[in-house]
């Protein structure tokens, strides 16, 4: 999978692609990452890329020009399934809206600044919207970041145990029972009783009964959506 971002601070999605489970993806060629820097694109010589808004109000938007130029000159080297916008104003990324976006083969993702794009690039070239949450960041980076390692570590062959990626939270709407690992018992604190039985169709209905549970207490809305 081919994932292009264009940012205004390409610096600050260095280190999240620099590491651990989405490096090794990279590394192994099972996505590729490139950053794009809008400012290339930037208008005249101070390389202008925002202006204040007709209507008046505060905040710069970012202008359609310079977006316009780097998303054409993209896709004049490959076609994208999807041009994604990374905006607050928009439907929220769930687990479902990742696995869609891990079949996918090329992505381009936008990421905003300021009061954010000039409303044409959104009608003209973005394909689709993805909010993190209902809570605003100072840019799409962080947002994009986050994008990225849902979609990326869904991509066959990048997490080692094939298994682990389908039991995450989220992957049938119920949130991960508890986990437990050695010491059996620390300083009086007992692990289940059942997890060290060694009956497995118990431990898995025991596990199933926890995501349950507690699912209800801490999401009830997963619960009442299906
Ligand atoms: Cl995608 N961008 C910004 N700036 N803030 C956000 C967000 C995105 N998602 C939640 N908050």
């Amino acid at each position: 999978m081919r994932i292009d971002i264009i940012s205004v601070a390409p610096n600050l999605l260095e280190s999240p692609f620099s590491h651990s489970i989405i490096k090794r993806a990279q590394d192994k060629s099972l996505a590729e990452i490139t950053i794009h820097d809008l400012r290339e694109f930037g208008l005249g010589n101070y390389k202008q890329i925002d202006d204040t808004q007709f209507g008046g109000g505060a905040g710069m938007v970012m202008m359609i020009e310079p977006i316009a130029n780097c998303i054409r000159k993209l896709q004049s080297e490959r076609d994208y399934d999807e041009i994604i916008y990374m905006t607050p104003d928009a439907k929220t990324l769930n687990q479902s809206t990742a696995n869609t976006l891990s079949l996918k083969e090329n992505i381009l993702i936008l990421t905003g600044h300021y009061k954010g794009v000039d409303q044409r690039i959104r009608d003209l070239f973005i394909t689709k919207e993805i909010s993190i949450g209902d809570y605003v960041l100072t840019g799409g980076e962080l947002a994009a970041a986050v994008l990225v390692d849902a979609i990326v570590r869904l991509i066959p062959g990048v997490i080692g145990d094939e298994q682990s990626a389908l039991t995450d939270s989220f992957q049938d709407n119920l949130l991960s029972p508890p986990v437990y690992t050695r010491p059996s018992d620390f300083e009086g604190n007992k692990v289940p009783e059942i997890l060290l039985s060694g009956n497995f169709p118990k431990i898995e209905d025991w596990r199933s009964d926890q995501a349950y549970k507690r699912t209800k207490e801490i999401r009830p809305d997963l619960i009442a959506d299906e």
